[in-house]
């Protein structure tokens, strides 16, 4: 068994965040499948014996559970001595980002691309909101990004890998992200680091259609 194990799915950008900091910093890992789209995160078992929010990723290490994307990165930076901070204000830096990409960012990437994508509402009220709420938060990403290479300063860190974690989904996320030039610069550099992989090559799909 590796050393680290990580309950994801391939459709998962939250789980991506946590997949891709364990191929980056070259750590034994293997995903544990979760059958989202089956209704595994709802079930009481998972609940119980995986994590009580019923949300992936979950990532076990020496038998020690951790949950939510961003406590994840945090702890797997700390074990790797990789992306992680190097100074009380980076430290706050990271934190500002991650939290600003939680909230706003991914928080509105996933769940429009879950109505458009996989629950396949079409377009009502709640995915022009999601989008407009997700094209703001594009927009000061953006911004920030034409101040700077990497989110938190010259150098790639866990905020990257989380802001990152929807953003190669493409057309799956049903907004445009043409008109970002430095959004694309910046995916194009976190891409071309060693080992990066698209998260369909990382972890086992779950939507069956
Ligand atoms: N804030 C959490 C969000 C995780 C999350 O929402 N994961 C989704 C899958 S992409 C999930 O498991 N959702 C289950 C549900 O909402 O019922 C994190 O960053 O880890």
């Amino acid at each position: 068994m590796a050393e680290y194990r990580l309950y994801c799915f391939g459709e998962s950008g939250h789980a991506y965040k946590a997949a891709l900091m364990l191929q980056l910093c070259k750590l034994d890992w293997e995903p544990v499948f979760v059958d989202f789209f089956n209704g595994e995160t709802r079930s009481p078992e998972y609940r119980a014996n995986v994590n009580e929010m019923g949300e992936a990723p979950v990532l076990v290490h020496h038998g020690k559970f951790y949950t939510q994307s961003g406590v994840i990165l945090d702890y797997l930076a700390e074990a790797a001595r990789k992306f992680g901070p190097k100074s009380d204000g980076e430290r706050r830096e990271i934190l500002r980002w991650t939290l600003f990409d939680n909230h706003k960012l991914t928080a509105s990437l996933a769940s429009l691309r879950y109505l458009l994508q996989f629950a396949k509402t079409g377009e009502t009220p709640v995915t022009e909101f999601l989008r407009g709420r997700a094209m703001n938060a594009l927009k000061i990403t953006e911004g920030h990004l034409a101040k700077q290479d990497f989110v938190a300063g010259k150098r790639a860190t866990i905020a990257d890998l989380s802001m990152c974690g929807y953003l190669y989904y493409g057309d799956e996320l049903g907004v445009a992200l043409e008109g970002f030039p430095n959004l694309h610069n910046w995916l194009d550099r976190i891409r071309a680091m060693p080992g990066w992989k698209h998260p369909y090559d990382l972890m086992p799909r779950a939507y069956r259609g």
